[in-house]
C-alpha cells in the first residue's frame, strides 16, 4: 500500500445495531476495490475483519478493525465496529477518529435500538453522517418503511435518498442513482459487477422529486449554486455533488443509501460514495496523533493504533507523550488490515496507522514533538458499572493473572480491573455480561491464564445497638512463666464513627504500657467480626478495669484478654447486620419511568426525586441497597431495551431488615462452611 497525501485519505466508521451487516459489508467493499477474491462469510468465520478466534466463535465483532481500501486514487480506511452494547467504546474511540460515520441499518428491522443510541451520539458530535439500508435482498426489507421510520424517530433531521432500491426483495437487483440519473443494474452472482442504465419513465416523477428535495436540502452551502436553485434553475449533477459534500461535512443533511451486502449491490456506489463525497481529513500546523485503540499481543507486544492530525510520523522521529509528560521512541509503523500488517515509511496527516511497543502509551494519549506541545481533545469512553469477582482456576497463577490482566486490560478502556480490600476479592469491571466472558478468553488464549468469575460478595458490616460491659480475662500460670492479663470493657454504639477507644482505669489496675495492646486486640477482633466474619463498625470501646501480674503479664496476654472481652460483649449485645446502600443516578428515556422506578421499590430502593434530562430523557436519584445492585447493568438494559445508563456509589451503611438478616446470616454461616 502506498503513502497517501493528505488530500486522497478518507476516515469513515461503520456504525450500527448488532448484525445490521457492517462486517459483511466490509468484505464486500474488499472483494470489489480488488484486495480479495472470494467474499468471507460471517458464518464460516473467515472474513477479513472478523479474525480474532473470538469474533469467529461468537460470530459478532467485538473489536474495531481497521481496513484500508484503495479506490480511484484514494484510500479509505474503514473501520468496522462492534454492534453489541457491550462493546460501545469501541464505536466511541472510532468515532472520535473519523471523518465521517456511516450507520448500518437492517432493511427488515430498520432502525433498532442500538443503532439509534449510536446515531445520537453522532448528533452529539456533529459528526457527518451517511446512512446505508442493507439486507434489501430479504424477506419483508423495504427501504421505504425504514425511510418512514426514520423521519417518524427524528423529525428535525435532514435525510436526503441518494438511491432507489430497483426490484424488491428477491428481485432487488440495483440501485438508482439519484444525481447521476441513472440506474446501476448488478449481477445476481455477487461478483460485483453492474450495468448502468438511464432511468425507466416509470421512476421518473419519484426521481425529480427526490432530487429537488435534494438541491432543496444542499443549495445553501455555496452562493452561486443557491443563487442559482433561487433562479429557478435546474441544478446539474456537478452542482448536486459540489453542494452535497458541503452539505454533509457540515452536517446539514443525513444522505441514504441502500443495497445488500451479501448479494454485492449496491456496495461500488457506497465506495464512489466515499471517495467522492466524504471530506478529507482536516490537519493541524503541528506534529500530533491520537492513539485511539490499543491491541495486547504476548508476542510482538503491545499495538497502539493512531490517527494523525498534523505532521508526518516515521521511525525517525522523536516524539513526546503529551498526555504523561514522557519521550517515547517510535518504532517502525506499519498498516493493518484486518490482521495483516505491511509495514510503511512515513505516515501522512489525517492517515492512520500502528506501531509496536510504545511501552507506556495508553489509548488516549497525544503523541507530538517535544518543541511544540500539542494535547488532542480525548476519547470519551462509556463509564463500566457491572462488577464480577473473578479467580484463576489454577492455585498459583495469581501472580501470572496479575500482570496478565493488567496487560490485557489496556486493550479495553471500559474494563477496569480493582482489588476490594474489605472482601479481599479481585473485581473485573465491564459494562455487560458478554464483555466480561470475552474477556477471560481472552485472558486464557493470550496469556494461557483460566479464571473463574462469580457475582461478587457484599461488604455487609456489623454492629450493636445496645451497650455492654464484658470481662475478658487470658490467663495461663501453670508452671514457668506464666500469662497474665484481665480487662473490662464497656461497648457502646457510636453511629457514623466506625471506631472510637477511651480509657478510664484508675489507680492502675492496667498499666500504661498494656492499653495500646488492648486497642490493638480490639482492632483485631472488630475486622474479624463475630457473627459472620464482617468487621465490626460504629462502637465505642472504652476499657474500664482489669488487673495485672507483675511478673507474667504482657502486652500479647492484654491483647487475648480485649479479643477475648470483645467478642463476648458483642455477642451479648446481639449484633446486627448492616448493609451498604448505594446512590443512584439513573437516566432513562421517559417512557420507561415507570418500570424503572417499580423496578428501584422491588429492590428495597427509595426514590428520591426526579427531574427532566432533556425533553425526552429523565434522571432518577434512589438509595438502593448494593446488594439488589450486583446485577444492575443487566437489569436495566432489559428494562429499557439498553437505553438507560447508571451510575452509583456508596453513601451509607443501613441495618438489615430483621427477617432478611436472619435468611442472610444463615445463608452466608453455609457458604463459609463450604
Ligand atoms: N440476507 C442478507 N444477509 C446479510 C446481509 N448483510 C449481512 N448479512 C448477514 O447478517 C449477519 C450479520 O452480519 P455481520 O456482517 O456480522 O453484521 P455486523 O453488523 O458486522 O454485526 P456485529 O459486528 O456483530 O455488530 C450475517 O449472517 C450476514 O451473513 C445482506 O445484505 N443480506
Ligand atoms: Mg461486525
Amino acid at each position: 500500500m502506498k503513502n497517501y497525501d493528505t488530500e486522497h485519505l478518507r476516515n469513515v466508521c461503520l456504525v450500527g445495531h448488532g448484525g445490521a451487516g457492517k462486517t459483511s459489508l466490509t468484505e464486500t467493499l474488499l472483494f470489489n476495490s480488488g484486495v480479495i477474491n472470494r467474499i468471507g462469510k460471517i458464518t464460516e468465520g473467515n472474513t477479513v475483519s472478523d479474525y480474532l478466534p473470538e469474533e469467529v466463535k461468537h460470530k459478532v465483532s467485538i473489536s474495531t478493525s481497521l481496513i484500508p481500501i484503495e479506490w480511484l486514487g484514494v484510500k479509505v480506511n474503514i473501520l468496522d465496529t462492534p454492534g453489541y452494547l457491550d462493546f460501545f467504546g469501541e464505536v466511541k474511540s472510532a468515532l472520535r477518529v473519523a471523518e465521517c460515520g456511516i450507520l448500518v441499518l437492517c432493511g427488515v428491522a430498520g432502525l433498532e435500538v442500538q443503532a439509534e443510541i449510536t446515531l445520537n451520539v453522532m448528533e452529539q458530535h456533529k459528526l457527518p453522517i451517511a446512512i446505508f439500508v442493507n439486507k434489501l435482498d430479504r424477506k419483508n426489507a423495504n427501504f421505504g418503511k425504514v425511510l418512514e421510520q426514520l423521519k417518524n424517530a427524528y423529525p428535525q433531521a435532514r435525510f436526503v435518498p441518494l438511491q432507489l432500491p430497483i426490484g424488491q426483495e428477491e428481485s432487488f437487483h440495483g440501485v438508482i442513482d439519484i444525481i447521476e440519473n441513472k440506474e446501476y443494474h448488478y449481477e445476481a452472482n455477487g461478483s460485483g459487477k453492474f450495468s448502468v442504465k438511464e432511468v425507466s419513465a416509470k421512476y421518473l416523477v419519484e426521481i425529480d422529486l427526490l432530487r429537488e428535495q435534494l438541491a432543496e436540502a444542499v443549495a445553501e452551502t455555496n452562493d452561486e449554486i443557491l443563487t442559482k436553485y433561487l433562479e429557478g434553475e435546474r441544478l446539474n449533477e456537478q452542482d448536486l455533488q459540489i453542494a452535497l459534500q458541503l452539505a454533509l461535512k457540515q452536517n446539514l443533511v443525513i444522505p441514504i443509501l441502500c443495497g445488500s451486502a451479501y448479494k454485492n449491490i449496491g456496495v461500488t456506489n457506497i465506495i464512489n460514495f466515499l471517495t467522492k463525497f466524504v471530506s478529507a481529513p482536516e490537519v493541524i500546523p503541528e506534529k500530533a496523533a491520537l492513539v485511539f485503540k490499543t491491541l495486547a499481543d504476548p508476542y510482538v507486544g503491545k499495538m497502539s493504533f493512531f490517527r494523525v492530525y498534523g505532521g508526518n510520523f516515521n521511525a525517525e522521529t522523536p516524539i513526546y507523550n503529551s498526555s504523561r509528560g514522557l519521550d517515547e521512541k517510535i518504532g517502525q509503523p506499519f498498516y493493518l488490515r484486518g490482521k495483516t500488517q505491511e509495514s510503511v515509511a512515513s505516515v501522512s496527516a489525517g492517515d492512520i496507522a500502528v506501531v509496536a511497543k510504545l511501552q507506556d502509551v495508553r489509548t488516549g494519549d497525544t503523541l507530538c514533538g517535544k518543541e511544540q506541545l500539542v494535547k488532542l481533545q480525548g476519547i470519551d469512553f462509556p463509564i463500566p458499572t457491572l462488577s464480577v469477582a473473578i479467580e484463576p482456576k489454577t492455585k498459583g497463577d495469581e501472580d501470572k493473572l496479575g500482570s496478565a490482566l493488567s496487560r490485557l486490560a489496556e486493550e479495553d478502556p471500559t474494563i477496569i480491573i480493582s482489588k476490594n480490600t474489605e472482601t479481599k476479592e479481585l473485581l473485573l469491571i465491564g459494562l455487560g455480561e458478554m464483555q466480561l466472558e470475552i474477556f477471560l478468553e481472552k485472558l486464557k488464549r493470550k496469556f494461557g491464564v483460566a479464571v473463574s468469575m462469580k457475582v461478587p460478595r457484599v461488604p455487609y458490616r456489623e454492629t450493636i445497638r445496645k451497650a455492654v460491659k464484658v470481662e475478658g480475662k487470658h490467663k495461663k500460670q501453670t508452671g514457668g512463666h506464666g500469662q497474665y492479663g484481665h480487662v473490662w470493657i464497656n461497648i457502646e454504639p457510636s453511629e457514623g464513627k466506625d471506631f472510637e477507644f477511651a480509657e478510664a482505669i484508675f489507680g492502675g489496675s492496667v498499666p500504661k504500657q498494656y492499653i495500646p495492646a488492648v486497642e490493638k486486640g480490639i482492632r483485631e477482633a472488630m475486622a474479624e467480626g463475630t457473627m459472620i466474619g464482617y468487621p465490626v463498625t460504629d462502637i465505642k470501646v472504652t476499657l474500664c478495669d482489669g488487673s495485672y501480674h507483675a511478673v507474667d503479664s504482657s502486652e500479647m496476654a492484654f491483647r487475648l484478654a480485649a479479643i477475648i472481652a470483645f467478642r463476648k460483649g458483642v455477642e451479648l449485645a446481639k449484633p446486627i447486620l448492616l448493609e451498604p446502600v448505594v446512590e443512584v443516578e439513573i437516566i432513562v428515556p421517559e417512557v420507561f419511568m415507570g418500570d424503572v422506578i417499580g423496578d428501584i421499590n422491588g429492590k428495597r430502593g427509595k426514590v428520591l426525586g426526579m427531574i427532566a434530562a432533556s425533553d425526552k430523557y429523565q434522571i432518577i436519584r434512589a438509595h438502593v441497597p448494593q446488594a439488589e445492585m450486583m446485577r444492575y447493568a443487566i437489569d436495566l438494559r432489559s428494562l429499557t431495551q439498553g437505553r438507560g445508563s447508571f451510575s452509583m456509589e456508596f453513601i451509607q451503611y443501613d441495618e438489615v431488615p430483621g427477617k432478611l438478616s436472619e435468611i442472610l446470616v444463615s445463608q452466608l454461616k453455609t457458604e463459609q462452611s463450604q
